[in-house]
């Protein structure tokens, strides 16, 4: 598989590591979003510790407010801060 490929694969995996926690397992509940900003996008929210932050991102990210995040809607957040990053990395 090409690096990207895997980078993919690794979206997914890390999705279902923690949608499967509790209730739907195709979606995330604020604790399973809260955990996985936590333990793995730790450094880009540092403040989702705090339950009004928390409450705020997850808010911003249910599109459809449904209540859950999404596969779709996770998709979008981690493209939204890859986009950030190029835009870091490429400034002048
Ligand atoms: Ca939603």
């Amino acid at each position: 598989m090409s690096q990207l490929q895997q980078g993919m694969g690794i979206l997914i995996a890390t999705f279902h590591k923690y949608s499967g926690k509790e209730g739907d397992k195709l979606t995330l509940s604020k604790g399973e979003l809260k955990d996985l900003l936590n333990n793995e996008m730790k450094d880009m929210f540092p403040k989702c510790t705090d339950q009004a932050a928390l409450d705020k991102i997850f808010k911003n990210l249910d599109a459809n407010a449904d209540g859950t995040v999404d596969f779709q809607e996770y998709a979008t957040l981690v493209a939204c801060i890859t986009m950030k990053c190029n835009e870091f990395f490429t400034k002048k």
